[in-house]
């Protein structure tokens, strides 16, 4: 591979050695081929500044940006998760447009792209992280910046007809086809994007997937992102799930991890277990529904609003079912360790992953990871998962609909053991096959082969 790698995420692991699947990656490949890793600070700036601060790193370079409070408003709460992640996730009637959203946005970016094009030579591949950064390329570009730069989209692509509500809708086509390669999860996101550049008179498809547009020629592709498949079962291994939640032998465990988000559709997961409790003939076992879901951009009201839904619908079914010495649903805000979350999983009898829309959903993944092939849990996947598309042999369910979420979880509660394993080893054989390792060379491999433009003048 030639030239130099440098990756820029907003988010950027401040320990030397870094945890959890994309940022282990990440320094993965840093440490393998050397360069640079460019990210957010966690703590402000008083003022922009063009300087990088250095972070400890071993085999490689690690710099932090800082944005001011301001900036952390307009860029991050603002344009990135009150406007960009709605709009991505389907969810236009949440867009939330402040006129300075886009100004910080951009200036961000701007200011972003002048610190990396200080570093980047044309040999280097330049390997972006979603939707913070859409228009880092195109800013590279105007700075003169001929290296290969390569965007992974980490959240589902916007259906067309959706950024109409995006007052830089212009705009977009020309952020993305900056990049040489859009990498994307799955293959519906790929579709969305053809679908985009179809629709305009200066945009051309070829058949080996480049699209033309202006005078730009990038490609699309898919990389559906795994995880550390080993390490997340080799920590489920450890077992004592059951014992570390005081679960009563009949009790069977029924578990959903997530951010707390309004595109996990968390308030549909939890009235569909309380059907289950409220209709099924459960016979001498009973469910117990474990939700952890931290807080997350606590800052955004539309977060708010379902925090308090969701703290609403748990108390409601609580109320209605539980017994003495019987509480149906532990709905729990906070963060786990990986090592935690992966015995809660192999003690599962079913993992829930709901969501309205979701780029991939790792939490499918490492439950499928942590489960004993002798006797494993049932995966419900929602199909508007990313992680759908391959995973065929999960319990798919229409998210919006409770009814056929909790026909699945009966089904789920009542498989047999031979079915039941069948299931999992074929999500299992995805599932390692595809891990974060096969990922990030994947879509390395895909850039690096990119022919580096010519100098232009
Ligand atoms: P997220 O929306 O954050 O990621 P997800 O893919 O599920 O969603 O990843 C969450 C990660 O955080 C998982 O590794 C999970 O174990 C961990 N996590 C969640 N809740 C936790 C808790 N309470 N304690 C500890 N860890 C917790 C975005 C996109 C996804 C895409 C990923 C990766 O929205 O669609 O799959 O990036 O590309």
């Amino acid at each position: 591979m030639t030239g130099r790698l440098i990756v820029v995420s907003n988010r950027i692991p401040t320990d030397e050695v870094p945890s959890g699947g994309l940022v282990v990656a990440m320094h993965e490949a840093l440490s393998d081929q050397g360069g640079t890793w460019i990210g957010a600070h966690p703590d402000p700036a008083s003022e922009p500044t063009d300087a990088l601060e250095r972070l400890p790193a071993q085999g490689y370079d690690k710099r932090a940006f800082r944005v001011t409070e301001e900036e952390r408003q307009t860029y991050y709460l603002g344009y990135a998760n009150s406007v960009l992640w709605p709009l991505c996730h389907r969810r236009v009637d949440l867009i939330a447009l402040e006129s300075d959203y886009a100004e910080g946005y951009l200036a961000v970016n701007a200011r972003v792209a002048r610190q990396v094009a200080r570093l980047a030579g044309p040999e280097d591949l330049i390997w972006v992280q979603d939707y913070h950064f859409f228009p880092l390329a195109a800013e590279l570009r105007r700075l003169g910046c001929h290296a290969r730069i390569g965007l992974f989209l980490h959240i589902p692509f916007p259906v067309a007809s959706d950024l109409a509500a995006l007052p830089e809708r212009d705009a977009f086509p020309h952020w993305l086809s900056a990049y040489d390669l859009l990498g994307l999860q799955t293959q519906a996101d790929v579709a969305r994007c053809l679908e985009l550049f179809r629709s305009l008179p200066d945009a051309e498809m070829f058949i080996d997937g480049k699209v033309k547009h202006g005078p730009r020629l990038f490609a699309v592709a898919a990389f559906p992102i795994g995880i550390d498949a080993e390490g997340m079962a080799a920590a489920a291994r450890v077992g004592g799930g059951r014992e570390m939640v005081k679960l009563a032998p009949d009790e069977d465990l029924v578990i959903g991890v997530d951010r707390l988000d309004y595109s996990k559709g968390l308030p549909n997961r939890l009235r569909a277990f309380g059907q289950v409790l409220e209709h099924t003939e459960l016979g001498a076992r009973r469910p117990h529904l474990i939700q952890i879901a931290p807080a997350s951009r606590g800052d955004v009201p539309a977060y708010q609003r379902i925090r308090a839904e969701l703290d609403a619908i748990a108390s409601e079914v609580n109320g209605r079912h539980a017994d003495l010495g019987w509480t149906p649903i532990q709905y729990i805000n906070r963060s786990y360790p990986r090592e935690t979350l992966a015995r809660l999983f192999r003690a599962a009898r079913i993992g829930l992953v709901t969501p309205l829309a979701d780029g991939m959903n790792l939490v499918a993944k490492e439950f499928v990871a942590a489960q004993d092939p002798a006797d494993p849990g049932v995966l419900v996947l929602s199909r508007t998962a990313g992680a759908a598309e391959r995973l065929r042999e999960a319990l798919l369910v229409n998210p919006f609909d409770t009814d056929d979420i909790a026909r699945a979880i009966e089904a789920g509660l009542a498989m047999p053991l031979e079915e039941r394993k069948a299931r999992h080893a074929a999500l299992r054989a995805e599932v390692f096959e595809r891990d974060i390792a096969a990922w990030r060379s994947d879509y390395l491999r895909a850039l690096s082969s990119i022919a580096v433009a010519p100098a232009l003048g």
